[in-house]
């Protein structure tokens, strides 16, 4: 699907809030992909409370600010999720001791919820290096296709839920596909084999286990479930969108291998690409277990900064996509300046956490430099911590990295999880978790 059709597309849900003046339907002006036409802007000062006073220790910053931080991005940008989920369930459906030529083992397991049955639960594939009684350091990350379209291994079973037709404009809920033309497609994304030889564990689910990602996915997903009022539901502006829901999700998934003990639960870093690094980022920023976040051409409501008018904007995003957001994020299309966040701070949110932001020179869709802008911008966050983010006040060269405790690289290519990208994340993970 190319996001660009959606250019035009009203937002539907501005206007429902009293926070501006603003038309009921605003349209989005076309995408700009000019440097000089990007906007001139003052970010948001992680280091300044909303009341004004400074934030000048770490113990603010955990305390006070961080806390705070975390609420705005819940009330203005992803929603606020429920508290309370009943009784998580683990299954173990497979334990398999010779995957991938007998250098892994490959559990597959059933996350599900006793008191909410009619959801079906999610599917996690595990794979994890031959090491003995050594407990495994871990990647998470859903992936977009089913967890058979993330292996070559034939006998992973193919998904049943709803698929992405990314045929299709807008995506349409289709049927099962046959494992010929899905099997192993998204491979390249998750790249099993190189992850063991490295010795990382790789847990990856279906995002569609959680929720499927269309406008009235939530009824069939987790949403759906935990909502009292179920299929009735009417959301509130803050209440939790698509976004909201997978990065709970990846939380049950780390609330899995802190249980597995052939994981190292303190050594699980959470990735995502595209969409899902929007998801993997809000999780890791929400959820202080997950020990190194990894966000990968995350763009517009990931780590690019909302503030700078170049490629997707808040306008074009929750026109096309406002059921992965709160209902009031949309409130800000057009005027970006009003929101009283900015994605830098969501970068921030991981601190003193290693955070990685990678990104494509062709992905100008998802804002490359606004993407680094972000990961710089994070750094007095890190500061206070005596940590560093990132010293270049220039993004990098193709095919480079920078960083410190924020990471930065910038690839050639396209919108792309790729090897290229994992080699990064793997040098990155191995810097930060020594032994
Ligand atoms: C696009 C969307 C991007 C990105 C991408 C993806 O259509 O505009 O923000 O999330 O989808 O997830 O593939």
């Amino acid at each position: 699907m190319d996001p660009r059709q959606y250019l035009a597309a009203p937002v539907l849900l501005a206007g429902l809030f009293s926070l501006a003046p603003i038309p009921s339907r605003a349209v989005a002006p076309p995408a700009n992909f000019e440097e000089a036409l990007a906007g001139t802007y003052t970010l948001p000062d992680p280091l300044t409370m909303q009341d004004g006073s400074p934030v000048k220790t770490a113990a603010d910053w955990t305390t006070k600010r961080r806390p705070e931080l975390l609420e705005l991005f819940e009330e203005h940008v992803y929603g606020h999720p429920p508290a309370l989920w009943g009784t998580l369930q683990f299954e173990v459906l497979e334990v398999l001791e010779n995957a991938l030529d007998g250098k892994a083992t490959r559990k597959r397991v059933r996350i599900f919820l006793k008191e909410h049955p009619e959801w079906t639960g999610i599917e996690v594939l595990l794979y994890l290096p031959k090491t003995g009684n050594k407990k495994v350091p871990c990647f998470v990350g859903l992936n977009f296709n089913g967890n058979h379209a993330a292996t070559v291994e034939a006998d992973v079973p193919i998904s049943t839920n709803w698929m992405r037709d990314t045929q299709a404009n807008p995506p349409r809920n289709k049927p099962p596909q046959s494992p010929d033309t899905t099997r192993g497609s998204e491979h390249s994304r998750w790249l099993p084999e190189k992850l063991i030889a490295a010795g990382f564990g790789l847990a990856t689910a279906y995002y569609g286990d959680i929720e499927p990602d269309y406008a009235g996915g939530w009824k069939v997903g987790i949403r759906g479930a935990l909502s009292p009022q179920g299929v009735a539901t009417e959301w509130k502006a803050n209440e939790w969108g698509g976004i909201g829901a997978w990065a709970w999700g990846l939380s049950r998934i780390l609330d899995y291998l802190e249980s597995d003990p052939a994981v190292d639960a303190q050594k699980c870093a959470v990735i995502g690409h595209s969409r899902l690094g929007k998801t993997a980022l809000w999780a890791g920023a929400r959820d202080e277990r997950f020990s190194i976040v990894l966000a990968n051409d995350s763009g517009e409501g990931g780590a690019a900064l909302m503030r700078r008018n170049y490629g997707e904007t808040v306008a074009i995003i929750t026109g096309a996509f406002p059921h992965w957001f709160a209902g009031r994020w949309s409130s800000y299309a057009n005027r970006e300046t009003e929101c009283p966040v900015d994605q830098h701070e969501l970068v921030a949110l991981v601190a003193p956490r290693p955070v990685a932001v990678g990104s494509a020179v062709e992905d100008r869709w998802a804002d490359p430099l606004g993407e680094f802008l972000s990961a710089k911008n994070a750094g007095a966050v890190y500061q206070l911590f005596g940590k560093k983010g990132l010293e270049s006040e220039l993004q990098p060269a193709v095919g480079e990295s920078i960083g410190n405790s924020i990471g930065y690289h910038l690839r050639a290519g396209k919108h792309d999880l790729t090897e290229e990208d994992w080699g990064q994340y793997i040098k990155f993970c191995a810097r930060h978790w020594p032994g």
